[in-house]
């Protein structure tokens, strides 16, 4: 073989090495090309180096540094090839591309809170603003509480099975039933127990009945219950109170109605009827506290009298955001939800 020849040989080799090593894709690739250029057992480079043998002896110096110079060459644009596939696969992105710090990421999406939360707080703020203060309650009641404070006897209609959320309590035996509340009218009795007159409360929280739900009805809804009991308490002062709290929630343009109406710890009684498009909807009961209650919580009905309402939280936020169904507002349905 003579000199021209080898050299020609290992240019074509450089060259061909050269682009197989820039082209491969990956690790992989990169790998083969390694193992077929300066593979020691079966490379293409080792074959060349055989050829040294054929080369006349005076031509073998130029023939040999040549050949290391080539090697050297490929063994290094392996290297570089090597180097920065590693970079790119140790997450620095595809072709080469850096991680940039400076780039904003995604914005997260800002939630809200729910429609009936923002209620109650609405209520709260407007009720506190009238003076009164906020009292809570447990939601398993017993039976004294939900009923026989309240002047509902265990003969009255209210205390039937069918009507509330009776709970059986395991092995533990109790003096009384004990049951979802179904009313907030509870805390009125639970804050009297405690506290001497004057009297001022609010108290907003879930209450549970099986009632087939629809678009005024859901077997688990919240109510808001005022009580006041303070000397010489009047109707005309719950009116008033309860004229001012419906015009502050649902605007001056609220009509209010009053109809007699018949509630066992309450003498009179009344259903209180908001107007929403030409249409009246109850919002609740009220009316002044009847004595019977006033004594059993150990008040002298001669002395202080008081007025209660409790009216349905999911109905006035019904009314103030013109929702045809509540039902609606328990879907979890974000796109309704984002409206609030
Ligand atoms: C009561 O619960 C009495 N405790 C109210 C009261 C308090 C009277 C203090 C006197 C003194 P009633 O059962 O009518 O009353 O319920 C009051 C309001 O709760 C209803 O007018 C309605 O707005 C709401 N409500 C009742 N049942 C449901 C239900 N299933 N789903 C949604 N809201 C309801």
């Amino acid at each position: 073989m003579t000199l021209a020849e080898f050299l020609n040989q290992l240019d074509e080799l450089a060259s061909s090495a050269q682009q197989q090593l820039e082209q491969a894709a990956d690790l992989d690739a990169l790998e083969s090309a390694r193992v077929e250029f300066i593979g020691t057992k079966s490379g293409r480079l080792k074959a060349t180096q055989k050829l040294l043998g054929k080369i006349e002896k005076t031509d073998k110096p130029a023939a040999g540094k040549r050949f290391n110079e080539v090697k050297t060459q490929i063994q290094a644009a392996y290297e570089q090839q090597q180097q920065q596939q590693m970079a790119n696969a140790s997450g620095g992105g595809t072709g080469g591309e850096q991680f940039d710090p400076t780039v904003p990421g995604p914005r997260p999406r800002l939630g809200h809170l729910h429609p009936i939360t923002q209620t109650i707080e609405e209520l709260k703020d407007i009720m506190g603003r009238l003076g009164f203060s906020l009292a809570d309650g447990p939601e398993i009641e017993d039976e004294w509480h939900n009923f026989e404070a309240l002047n509902i006897p265990l003969s009255h209609p209210a205390r039937d099975p069918l009507d509330n959320f009776y709970l059986r309590v395991g092995e533990k035996t109790y003096d009384q039933a004990l049951l979802m509340r179904s009313q907030t009218s509870t805390v009125q009795i639970r804050v009297m127990e405690n506290t001497r007159p004057p009297v001022r409360i609010i108290s907003l929280g879930r209450v549970y009945r099986p009632d087939t739900p629809d678009a005024t009805h859901l077997p688990m809804f919240h109510q808001i219950e005022g009580l006041l009991v303070d000397r010489q308490v009047t109707m005309a002062d719950l009116k008033s109170v309860l004229r001012l709290f419906a015009s502050s929630y649902l605007g001056a343009d609220v009509h209010v109605r009053f109809r007699p109406s018949f509630f066992p710890f309450t003498e009179p009684s009344v259903e209180v009827d908001m107007r929403w498009n030409d249409k009246w909807i109850e919002m609740g009961g009220a009316g002044m506290v009847d004595p019977a209650v006033l004594k059993a919580v150990g008040y002298d009905p001669d002395e202080v009298t008081g007025f209660a309402f409790g009216l349905g939280i999911e109905r006035l936020c019904a009314r103030r955001h013109g929702i045809d169904d509540i039902r609606e507002i328990y879907k979890n349905d974000v796109r309704f939800l984002h409206q609030f």
